[in-house]
């Protein structure tokens, strides 16, 4: 099968279901076609994800569909954008029809659960690696960014932390209990924190989506804040089956360990109590920021150092 054999049977059809009305062209001719409307920002961003690196050789095609497009989704909602497209990028062995419509139909049901449309893409051969650029907006100036953090904020994350890491332990397994069904779930179908980010909008001061680690990614907004901050260890959530299968061990997948593509958002504690309670209901309050450099962790022996998932590290 050729390239555009391949685009024309896998990929189109993908892109013509989800044309939207800022999208104005779509795959097909040399560039794509975004309109920004008047008043919003455009704010967009690429993630390589590559084989033996990212996700285990021999992946299932449909959720590295799945988890290429919310890996790389995930920056939109940490920014408080709201979706519009994206383009994609693959590289592959070979054309294999049976890998690419399973990669395909999960990229699509990524696609329609985030609400980005595919505008077009490339495919070259070459060792399995999948780039996805993702375009968003965000009403002009209002994009939530790194470095806002000031003390007295509260330190928030979205959900619980160390299962994907957790995961990596088992991801070829054959015959998964339950407790390692849920953990690995959590690696497989990360879900972008989308609608939280958009409600962050205006309100939360800096947020980052949790890719290499909670201590390494907040270490990130700390210093582009100029700020430090103090975590209380028995706050952090964590799945009840995680507890379960790594026992004292959880603590530090969830300190440590990436791939949750949870939100850590810092927010000032006025600003939090006047949050619709659905938003209040998916920030769990873990710190605050302080004055005084540096991260510190408390309600627990710690022997971790903040590093988190570093590529060159
Ligand atoms: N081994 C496998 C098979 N899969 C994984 N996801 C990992 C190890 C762990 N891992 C690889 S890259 C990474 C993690 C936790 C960090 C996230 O990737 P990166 O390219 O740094 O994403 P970014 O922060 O740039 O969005």
């Amino acid at each position: 099968m050729g390239e555009f054999e391949l685009i024309r049977r896998f990929f189109v059809p993908l892109a013509n279901k989800a044309m939207t009305d800022q999208l104005v062209l779509g795959p097909g001719d040399d560039c794509a076609i975004q309109r920004v409307p008047e008043g919003r920002d455009l704010v967009f961003s690429v993630d390589t994800l590559v084989e033996g690196v990212h996700f285990p050789a021999n992946y299932s095609p449909f959720c590295l569909g799945w988890r290429a497009l919310a890996v790389a989704t995930s920056d939109l909602a940490a920014m408080g954008a709201t979706p519009v497209c994206f383009t994609l990028a693959l590289t592959l062995p070979e054309a294999q029809p049976e890998w690419l419509a399973d990669f395909a139909q999960g990229l699509a049901k990524a696609s329609d659960n985030f609400g980005i449309a595919l505008a077009g893409g490339d495919t070259t051969r070459g060792p399995l690696a999948v780039s996805i650029q993702v375009h968003g907006t965000v009403t002009q100036g209002s994009a939530i960014r790194r470095s806002g953090a000031r003390p007295g904020d509260l330190v928030c994350v979205s959900g619980p932390l160390g299962a994907a890491g957790a995961a990596l332990d088992f991801l070829g397994a054959t015959d998964p209990g339950v407790d390692q069904q849920a953990i690995l779930a959590r690696y497989h179908f990360p879900e972008p924190r989308l609608v939280l980010g958009q409600q962050l909008v205006g309100r939360a001061s800096a947020a980052i989506d949790i890719s290499d680690g909670l201590l390494a990614d907040l270490e990130h907004i700390l210093e582009q804040s100029g700020v430090g901050a103090e975590l209380d260890a028995k706050n952090i959530p964590m799945l009840p089956e995680l507890r379960r299968i790594k026992g004292a061990a959880a603590l530090s997948l969830a300190l440590t360990a990436g791939d949750d593509y949870e939100l850590c958002v810092t927010i000032a504690p006025d600003r939090y109590a006047a949050l619709a309670p659905e938003a209040q209901v998916g920030l769990i309050i873990i710190g605050r920021i302080q004055q005084e450099s540096g991260l510190r962790v408390t309600g627990a022996e710690m022997t971790e150092s903040p590093a988190g998932f570093d590529h060159f590290g």
